[in-house]
């Protein structure tokens, strides 16, 4: 830190003053990271403990407090509600201090972090007046951990919180994690797999609980509420049952008894997430009922504890005939729960993958938001970098994101968002918000590339305000682990912002997707996905490309958004170009919007998106000593991983359109 900045910050920051009513765990730690915080950063140790009357401090106060009269009025922390904060520079001149005001300790907490941002950013602290609180209540983390120690679609070793089929006892990792999701926001975690697998299963029994509910306690510390994924099967595969009907009494009893367990440990449980009848899980459609049934009963058996049901809405057909060309997985999430919408229970969240196919690189927004008045739900983001090259490629994943938050649905006239629909504020839903796949592991920094941890940080700070830019997150999480080096941050933000595009130049054009390898989906192979049961095909034959999903003559998919964005998607004419083959099938030599040919544009941006990840390569060489030697040298061998497969993308796309079409690249380019 600059010596003169740490000089002013060090002024403010000689003492904490720590005001409450009552006695909180949850202060005490804004009061601890405070002073560890700033410590780390000024080198010197606040005094934690003091009075508001030696001069300068930083007062952290949750609820109402005598020495926030005059500078925090009672209405206005009131209207901070659970999570919110006020930061703001007040005092007598000579004496000005900083206060961390929250209605709530939780709040106070985030404030603390806040703070701590400011100071990492180096912003002025004389005239603060900062009055922040989340747009999403459920701000979640879903972890697909096994407890073999594995992670599904992880790219960053190995789980931080199982290790051969059991919880971990070695909990300081866990411990980082929940201070860091508390700093950049967060406050739920689902810590295992959605596909819930054998042993996962017994998470909700006696012999288990104990060690969940040690970690639950670890979170708590940090206002983070603990939930488990579980098996929709449970009463057959732990019960003894034979049956999982939902509308079975002895399968609801099951559910009640277990759900009467889990909080007796873990008081403060926040509820189950569920994945059934998906890709092979079991669900209510062996019994006849519907998903409204079995997430009630489920709904049921948590209401008295005040627990919640996190539903998940990908529900697709995976044994699908790729001949069949009427079915559109496409179609399925709606087609499956816009029947059910207002059947569900209050306590009940639908979570909703952003796009309708699967976290690719590049599609519209579910039509779901929007599609649902009744139902509360919660958008599903994937920061794991499944299908966005693994995290061996740099894919800063918060465009894409600010994309489908500010996608319009139209549900309500303009301005129908999907942020707003998500967050409830579209048709004023109790609950709602948002959730994402987890991206880290038990690598040391956590999530593999390093840049990679933009899109975790990213992510925590979108949810908390959907307002946020890409650049103001990238300039904010460059700076925090970088520092202020005007060459390092501007080259890094700039890496960050543009890396969506490259991936998506040299990897699957116009919004087709899928186009890789099965199963572990890393790297290119056109046909990898086209004549399997998935759902996911292109239809390339040698006159054209893309799936026609449109009422006229296609699936009917654009038919399942509101009127204004159907016709946009429906007519090729409005469709916008990156997003053409998703809802059209076209001849190589239609010319899309930018004047090209859809031909001359999978090669032009192959060659290019290639060119740009070697300019990546060349601008952090750009960097060298600016940054220390190892995560310079981590960083550039991932960059140089990305330019080799760049390369290997785009010869195997480029080649394979090359022999499909028979058309030649104008500029004559080699092409094998
Ligand atoms: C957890 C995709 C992934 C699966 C994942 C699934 C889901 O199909 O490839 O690994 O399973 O989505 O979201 O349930």
């Amino acid at each position: 830190m600059d010596p003169e900045i740490a000089e002013k910050y060090a002024s403010w920051c000689r003492s904490i003053v720590v005001e409450a009513s009552a006695p909180s765990p949850l202060l005490a730690k804004a009061c601890e990271e405070l002073v560890g915080g700033i410590g780390s950063m000024l080198g010197r140790m606040p005094l934690a403990g003091g009075t508001a009357d030696h001069g300068r401090c930083v007062l952290l106060c949750a609820g109402n407090s005598s020495k926030l009269h005059g500078v925090v009025e009672a209405a206005e922390l009131e209207a901070l509600g659970e999570e919110g904060y006020v930061l703001r520079t007040a005092g007598e001149p000579g004496r000005p201090f900083v206060a961390i005001a929250g209605h709530t300790d939780r709040g106070a907490l985030y404030g603390a972090f806040h703070f701590l941002r400011l100071l990492q950013t180096g912003q002025n602290l004389n005239e603060l007046n900062i009055i922040e609180k989340p747009a999403a209540k459920l701000r979640m983390i879903n972890h697909w951990d096994n407890m073999d120690g594995s992670v599904e679609r992880g790219y960053a070793g190995r789980s931080i919180f199982y290790r051969d089929g059991k919880i971990v006892t070695d909990r300081k990792r866990i411990h980082d994690y929940a201070r860091m999701m508390a700093a950049v926001g967060l406050n739920a975690i689902a810590i295992n797999n959605v596909n819930v697998h054998e042993t996962e299963t017994n998470l909700i029994t006696s012999e288990l609980l104990p060690s969940v509910a040690a970690v639950a306690d670890i979170f708590r510390a940090y206002g983070v509420r603990l939930y488990l994924s579980v098996n929709f099967a449970s009463p057959i595969q732990y019960g003894g049952l034979t049956t999982a009907d939902p509308l079975d009494p002895e399968v609801r009893r099951f559910w009640a008894e277990r759900a009467a367990d889990v909080y007796r440990h873990i008081p403060d449980f926040g509820g189950f997430l569920v994945k059934a009848d998906s890709e092979f899980r079991p669900g209510p459609f062996t019994y006849g009922r519907d998903h409204a049934d079995g997430a009630n009963m489920l709904a049921e058996a948590l209401r008295p504890y005040g627990g919640i049901v996190v539903w998940r809405c990908f529900v697709y057909d995976c044994l699908q005939d790729w001949r069949d060309r009427k079915t559109d997985r496409a179609r399925a999430a709606f087609d499956h729960f816009r029947p059910l919408d207002g059947k569900f229970a209050d306590n009940v969240i639908l979570q909703i993958k952003n796009g309708p196919m699967d976290f690719q690189v590049r599609e519209p927004a579910s039509p779901l938001f929007g599609g649902l008045r009744h139902t509360n739900q919660v958008l599903e983001l994937q920061i794991t970098q499944e299908y966005t090259g693994q995290q061996k490629h740099l894919c800063f994943l918060i465009p894409q994101w600010k994309e489908i938050l500010d996608f319009d649905t139209y549900a309500r006239g303009e301005g129908s968002t999907v942020s707003k629909a998500a967050t409830g504020e579209l048709f004023g839903r109790p609950l709602g918000g948002i959730a994402a796949v987890s991206n880290i592991g038990d690598d040391a920094n956590w999530t593999g590339h390093l840049l990679a941890q933009a899109n975790y940080y990213g992510y925590g700070r979108l949810v908390w305000r959907p307002e946020l830019t890409a650049e103001q997150i990238a300039d904010e999480w460059t700076r925090i682990t970088f520092g202020h080096d005007p060459a390092v941050v501007s080259t890094i933000r700039r890496m960050l912002l543009d890396s969506w595009t490259i991936y998506e130049n040299y990897t699957s054009p116009l919004g087709v997707g899928w186009m890789v390898n099965p199963g572990h989906h890393y790297g290119p192979n056109v046909d990898g996905y086209e004549y399997s049961k998935w759902g996911t095909y292109h239809y390339a034959d040698c006159h054209g490309i893309g799936v026609d999903r449109t009422v006229k003559s296609g699936t009917g998919y654009t038919g399942q958004y509101h009127d204004k964005v159907a016709s946009r998607f429906e007519s090729i004419e409005s469709c916008p170009d990156e997003l053409l083959l998703f809802f059209h099938h076209v001849p190589y030599t239609h010319v899309l919007k930018s004047g090209k040919t859809v031909i001359q544009h999978i090669y032009d941006t192959h060659f290019e998106g290639a060119e740009q990840v070697d300019k990546l390569v060349d601008v952090w060489r750009g960097l060298e000593g600016r940054i220390d030697g190892d995560r310079y040298a981590s960083v550039l061998s991932r960059l140089q991983e990305q330019s080799k497969h760049a390369k290997e993308w785009r010869d195997v796309i480029n080649s394979y359109f090359l022999r499909k079409s028979g058309i030649a690249d104008e500029q004559g380019r080699t092409i094998y």
